[in-house]
């Protein structure tokens, strides 16, 4: 009797400990963050990529998310993925360049045509050769996301020509090109980080920024900026970043889990982006920003002209074309 009992107590604590060791080698927990808040294209992106993980996974991975820059700005962001501090980010390709120096090309002005061509260019051969470029920089590159279309705002005046833009110093995201690009226009430049912005554009440290309308919306920029141009000079790719350590660690079939996830996030943040543009306009006029929709785009790519053939002579000309050339 005493010897059956202690059996099954033995027994029970066996199982208890082998049911706590698996429940705990189940469950690993990873994070992802993104700059601007969760009511947005970018949060649609990384819940959508969370909710995934842990269904293709069986639950075995736990993503949590984080908004607003909480764990940092999209350049200290990167730099712990590669750490391997934080396992994922979800970034625009503003600091990338910083980390990957071939991905400098994706960042050209009026490069893409418009979202459908940078669609496509993303998710076809090109796209797919520069996400193999980020492992040697100690990244898995998951998925390439979007941002969306940039567009300038600021605080001083209506913008409809490049003219306009002559002595405007405005906050650039910590990228290379598009300081050389704004350089070109006039504008001064002023590279900072996402999470600052609100408050330089609201203390006058700028007079304007430019983003995406997600972006815009997300961040509230309506109740610090009057003047909206819709100029739509650049394309902001996003993207799934991973660390290398991380990924490297997951079985076979936890890779393809995760790879496609991210793609799903991806295609649920580019839907938003699109639902975004489409009523962007109608709500940032009924919060009061002047919207000049028609701005001439020819005289803003006359503007960059010597700016382009440094840029052709910096990436490779035929580079450039290969991109363009895309359908
Ligand atoms: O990724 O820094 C920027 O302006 C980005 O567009 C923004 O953080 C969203």
């Amino acid at each position: 009797m005493l010897l059956t009992r202690r059996l099954s107590t033995l027994f029970l604590a066996a199982a208890a400990a082998a049911g706590f060791m698996s429940s705990a080698a189940a469950q690993t927990t990873m994070k992802i963050s993104i700059s601007v808040a969760q009511n947005s294209h970018q949060g649609v992106a990384i819940d959508t990529f969370a909710r995934e993980v842990e269904k293709r996974t069986a639950g075995r991975y736990k993503i949590q998310t984080f908004y607003s820059g909480a764990l940092g700005g999209e350049r200290e962001s990167i730099e712990s993925v590669q750490l391997g501090t934080q396992e994922l980010t979800f970034t625009s390709t503003g600091p990338v360049p910083n980390f990957v120096p071939d991905a400098r090309i994706l960042d050209i002005p009026f490069l893409f045509r418009d979202k459908a061509h940078a669609r496509a260019v993303l998710d076809g051969a090109i796209g797919q050769e520069m996400l193999a470029k980020f492992e040697p920089k100690g990244f898995k590159a998951l998925a390439w996301g979007e941002n969306g279309v940039r567009h300038m705002t600021n605080s001083k005046r209506t913008v409809t020509s490049p003219d306009d833009l002559k002595g405007l110093k405005m906050r650039t995201m910590e990228n290379p090109v598009h300081v050389a690009a704004y350089k070109g226009f006039g504008i001064v430049t002023t590279p900072m980080a996402f999470p600052e912005v609100f408050t330089a554009l609201q203390q006058g440290t700028v007079d304007g920024q430019e983003n995406p309308l997600s972006v815009i919306m997300a961040a509230k920029f309506d109740q610090v900026q009057k003047h909206l141009s819709l100029t739509g000079h650049v394309y902001s790719p996003a993207i799934f970043l991973m660390s290398k350590g991380a990924f490297d660690k997951l079985s076979a079939a936890d890779k393809t889990a995760f790879l496609e996830a991210a793609k799903e996030g991806a295609k649920v943040g580019r839907a938003r982006v699109d639902e975004d543009d489409a009523k962007g306009v109608t709500e940032l006029r009924s919060k009061g920003m002047t919207v000049v929709e028609n701005v001439d785009k020819s005289k803003f790519i006359a503007a960059l002209t010597p700016v382009n053939a440094e840029f052709e002579k910096q990436f490779g000309k035929a580079n450039i074309d290969r991109i363009r050339a895309v359908k």
